[in-house]
C-alpha cells in the first residue's frame, strides 16, 4: 500500500477514536439469554447504531446460565468481527449481579421454553411454566432493583412475558425503573395481516394496539389501528375476515412460525424489541402509538398492577404514558375481559411470589 493512503488510514482510525473516546455517549446494556436464538439476531443490532444512535457507544453485558455462558465467547467474537464503532466493552457472565449493575437498559429474554423436562417432567402446563420461570424472575427482579439504574428500563421478551415481568418488577420493588412486556411483534405481526388484506403499503398503517397479554387471548384491535387515517376496520369493511380470520391469524402466528420452521421467531421477535426500545426512547409521532405492556394504572378498568398491554406513547420530555379516550366498542370489550381475565389468574398462580 503506498505510504500516503496508509497514512490517511492511520489518520481516520486515530480521529474516529479520539471521537469516540471524548464525544460519544455511552449506555450499559444487559442481556439475558444471550446464547439463545432471539439474540443472536438482536445482539449486533444492539451494538451498531442503530438502536441507541450513531453518537452512543454500546456496552453490552450477555447473560446466561452457568451450563451455557462458555458459548457466549463465539457470540462475542462475532460481534467484535462486526466492527461497529459504536461497540464498547463486551462482556459474557452467568452472575445476574455483575450483569445488571449500572444498567439503563436491561432485556430479558432467556426463559425456560414449554416443552422442557425438568427432573424427568415434561414441563407442558403454563401454571408450572409460570412457576419456574418466576423463580428466575424473582431473582433478576431483585438484582435490577437493587443494582441497575435508577432510571433503568426493562423489557421482558421470555414468556410468559406479561407474568414474567409482573414478578421481576414486584421483586425489584424500584418505583422509578420502569418495566414494559413485549408485544411489539404482535403488534407488527397484525399490522402486516391488516396491510396485505387492505393491499396497503404496511406504513400506512398506524395506532396498532395489542390490549392485554403476549398469548392467544390478546386483542389486536383493526377498530382504533388505522389505514391511511381511517379506521382499518372500516376500510377492509368485512367483520367476518375481522372475527374469523383475522384474529386467530395473529393470535396463533407465533405457532404457524414454528409449525412451519421447525423453530420459534426469531429475527422478527428480535426486530419487535429493537422496535420497542427504539419506541420507548423516541417521542411518539402525532396519531400513532406503540404497543407494549406496562403496569396498569386502572386506565379502561384493567385492574390496578397488572401488566397489561395498553396504547402508548413516548412524549417529548421522554415520559411514557398511556393513551387516554381510545373508544372500545362491545367486541373489543369481550375480547379485553377475557384477556384480562387471564392476566388475572396468572397473577393468582403466581401470588406466592409477588408477595
Ligand atoms: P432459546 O431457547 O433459543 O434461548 C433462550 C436462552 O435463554 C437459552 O440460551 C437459555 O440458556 C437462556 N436462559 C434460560 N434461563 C436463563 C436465565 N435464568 N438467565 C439467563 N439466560 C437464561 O429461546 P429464544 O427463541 O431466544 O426465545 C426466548 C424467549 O422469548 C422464549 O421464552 C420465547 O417464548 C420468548 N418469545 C417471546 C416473544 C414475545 O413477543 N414476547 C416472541 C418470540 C419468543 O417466542
Amino acid at each position: 500500500m503506498p505510504l500516503v493512503q496508509f497514512l490517511m488510514m492511520e489518520k481516520e482510525i486515530f480521529l474516529s477514536q479520539i471521537y469516540k473516546e471524548k464525544y460519544m455517549k455511552e449506555i450499559n446494556v444487559a442481556v439475558t439469554g444471550g446464547a439463545g436464538q432471539i439474540a443472536y439476531s438482536l445482539l449486533p443490532r444492539l451494538i451498531s447504531g442503530e438502536t441507541f444512535g450513531r453518537d452512543t457507544k454500546v456496552n453490552l453485558r450477555l447473560i446466561e446460565i452457568p451450563q451455557v455462558v462458555d458459548k457466549l465467547q463465539g457470540t462475542i467474537m462475532e460481534l467484535i468481527d462486526c466492527g461497529f464503532e459504536q461497540t464498547g466493552e463486551l462482556v459474557s457472565t452467568s452472575d445476574i449481579k455483575e450483569g445488571v449493575k449500572d444498567a439503563d437498559w436491561i432485556l430479558l429474554v432467556g426463559s425456560i421454553p414449554r416443552g422442557i423436562v425438568i427432573d424427568g417432567k415434561k414441563i407442558e402446563e403454563r401454571s408450572d411454566l409460570l412457576k419456574i420461570n418466576g423463580g428466575i424472575f424473582t431473582d433478576q427482579g431483585a438484582a435490577i432493583g437493587e443494582l441497575a439504574k435508577s432510571d433503568a428500563k426493562i423489557l421482558v421478551v421470555g414468556n410468559p412475558a406479561n407474568t414474567n415481568a409482573l414478578i421481576g418488577m414486584n421483586s425489584a420493588n424500584n418505583s422509578t425503573q420502569q418495566w414494559f412486556a413485549m408485544t411489539a411483534l404482535d403488534a407488527n405481526r397484525a399490522k402486516a395481516q391488516l396491510a396485505e388484506k387492505a393491499a396497503a403499503e404496511i406504513s400506512s398503517v398506524k395506532n396498532m394496539i395489542i390490549w392485554g397479554n403476549h398469548s392467544p387471548t390478546m386483542y389486536p384491535d383493526p377498530y382504533n389501528a388505522t389505514i391511511n387515517g381511517a379506521s382499518a376496520a372500516e376500510v377492509i369493511n368485512d367483520n367476518q375476515w375481522i372475527e374469523d380470520s383475522y384474529l386467530p391469524l395473529v393470535q396463533q402466528r407465533g405457532k404457524a412460525v414454528i409449525d412451519a420452521r421447525g423453530a420459534s421467531s426469531a429475527a422478527s421477535a428480535a426486530n419487535a424489541a429493537i422496535d420497542t426500545v427504539k419506541a420507548v426512547i423516541n417521542p411518539t409521532k402525532e396519531g400513532d402509538c406503540f404497543s407494549a405492556a406496562v403496569v396498569s394504572d386502572g386506565s379502561y378498568g384493567i385492574p390496578k398492577g397488572l401488566i397489561f398491554g395498553f396504547p402508548l406513547r413516548t412524549n417529548s420530555n421522554g415520559k411514557i404514558e398511556i393513551i387516554q379516550g381510545i373508544e372500545l366498542n362491545e367486541f373489543a370489550q369481550t375480547k379485553i375481559k377475557v384477556t384480562t381475565e387471564e392476566l388475572e389468574s396468572e397473577r393468582e398462580a403466581v401470588a406466592d411470589l409477588i408477595g
